[in-house]
């Protein structure tokens, strides 16, 4: 009996272990979230380590980290529709936040993490809405023409920056006061501008354009003053994101840094210095890798 006993607790004890190691595979994640074909992936910042975070097969985007590093959010079409949703840097306890049968996409917190904006098709043209992060009290806040897309929230709250515009050309760079109001247009080029990203302190924007002939990601100050371009390659550059101590920015690109050639087929992540020098390829899993987004307690260090 005293061996039984042993046994049994011995099994126990082995279970209580078992459980602990689960609760430790799921610890938070703080690198580099982004998509892999149609899977969410999250990675460390030197490329190593890729793991999955959302695999439903259905389409995602529009990741974008919580202030405080804790949450990601994402849009998502596993409903049939486009809906924005939210789950824990461990990958767990996901939440739909918004169930509009219109499509909903592009989530971005506001600094303290009590507000997520997005893009919404639901009042007809594509406009910019403000919720709670828990999903509740959905308010509009642009009322234009053209398609308001990729909203990102300032650092200091004041303001949200978006791709939109007018009718016919609604890729400019635009900033909206966060509580609503008109629309400033940064850009006003013929060419098509979009996915600005606020640097973390918040004093510049990153953003694409093709005004030299394909896209690459420029700078510029928040004000729209001094364009500055950092990449310059015939491949197309997308999906800039800021490292949170605002040195260096990761990419998606269908350069291929191995030979110099254009990658028609599918794109990799890249990271670069801040002034566009030092690109390094992060991703060679085979796959369509874009949309990169860092995590704020992911410092790049060294
Ligand atoms: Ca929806
Ligand atoms: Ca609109
Ligand atoms: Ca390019």
């Amino acid at each position: 009996m005293t061996g039984r006993g042993s046994f049994f607790y011995g099994s126990f004890f082995f279970l209580i272990i078992a459980g602990l190691s689960a609760c430790a595979a799921a610890k938070p994640h703080t690198g580099i979230a982004w998509i892999s074909d149609h899977a969410i992936m999250v990675m460390t910042i030197d490329g190593s380590d890729p793991v999955t975070f959302v695999d439903e097969k259905s389409d995602h985007g529009g990741l974008a980290w919580s202030p405080d590093g804790t949450h990601l959010s994402y849009h998502s079409n596993r409903d049939g529709n486009y809906d924005i949703f939210v789950r824990d840097a461990a990958g767990r306890n996901g939440i739909k936040l918004t169930d509009d049968p219109d499509d909903d996409m592009d989530p971005t917190w506001s600094p303290d993490g009590t507000k997520i904006a997005f893009s919404s098709k639901r009042s007809g043209t594509w406009e910019l809405m403000v919720m709670n992060a828990d999903g509740s009290s959905v308010q509009e806040l642009t009322s234009l023409p053209g398609k308001d897309w990729f909203p990102d929230w300032s650092p200091d709250g004041a303001s949200i920056v978006f791709q939109g515009g007018t009718e016919g050309n609604d890729s400019e760079i635009m900033i909206v006061d966060a509580r609503g109001g008109p629309a400033t247009n940064l850009t006003n080029t013929p060419s098509s501008d979009g996915t600005p990203v606020w640097s973390p302190d918040g004093t510049q924007i990153v953003f694409v354009s093709n005004r030299e002939g394909n896209a690459d990601i420029y700078v510029m100050n928040a004000d729209g003053s001094n364009v500055t371009r950092l990449t310059d390659h015939p491949a197309d550059d997308l999906w800039p994101s800021w490292s949170p101590d605002g040195k260096k920015i990761v990419f998606a690109s269908y350069r291929n840094i191995d030979n110099d050639l254009i990658n028609k087929i599918r794109d990799d992540i890249y990271v670069m210095n801040a002034d566009g020098s030092g690109v390094m390829k992060l991703t060679s899993q085979g796959a369509e890798n874009t949309e990169p987004v860092w995590s704020p307690l992911a410092l790049p260090g060294g």
